[in-house]
């Protein structure tokens, strides 16, 4: 199509954010370290309820037992809710104090 010199001839390209257009914030799932849940577990937890291949939740894993906290997921706030319903019942249904928590996003 014709155009002028300063036209880019770019037509129909949205480049703008729509002002009043907003995302649904999201929320980290934060698995918490303490001294007597046991690794394998902890690993077991992240790949059941997280999807999260055996190589990725072993690191995930001694990040946590190292760090004291690291991120499990990133989710909507209904689906991190459950995510952390769901371990706090695994670890208290199998007798560990695995602590798993939930953090909205900046
Ligand atoms: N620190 C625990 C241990 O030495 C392992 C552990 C890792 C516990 C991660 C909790 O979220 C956790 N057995």
């Amino acid at each position: 199509m014709a155009h002028k010199p300063e036209d880019d001839g770019e037509e129909g390209v949205i480049t703008k954010t729509r002002p009043g257009t907003r995302r649904p914030p999201l929320y980290k799932v934060l698995l918490l370290n303490d001294d007597y849940t046991p690794m394998e577990f902890v690993v077991h937890v992240l790949e059941r309820f997280f999807g999260i291949n055996h190589v990725q939740a072993v690191e995930i894993m001694l990040t946590v037992h190292e760090k004291g906290v690291a991120v499990a997921g990133v989710f909507s706030h209904e689906v991190a809710e459950t995510k952390v319903a769901q371990v706090m019942d695994c670890a208290r249904r199998n007798q560990h104090p695995l602590q798993c928590t939930m953090e909205k996003e900046d």
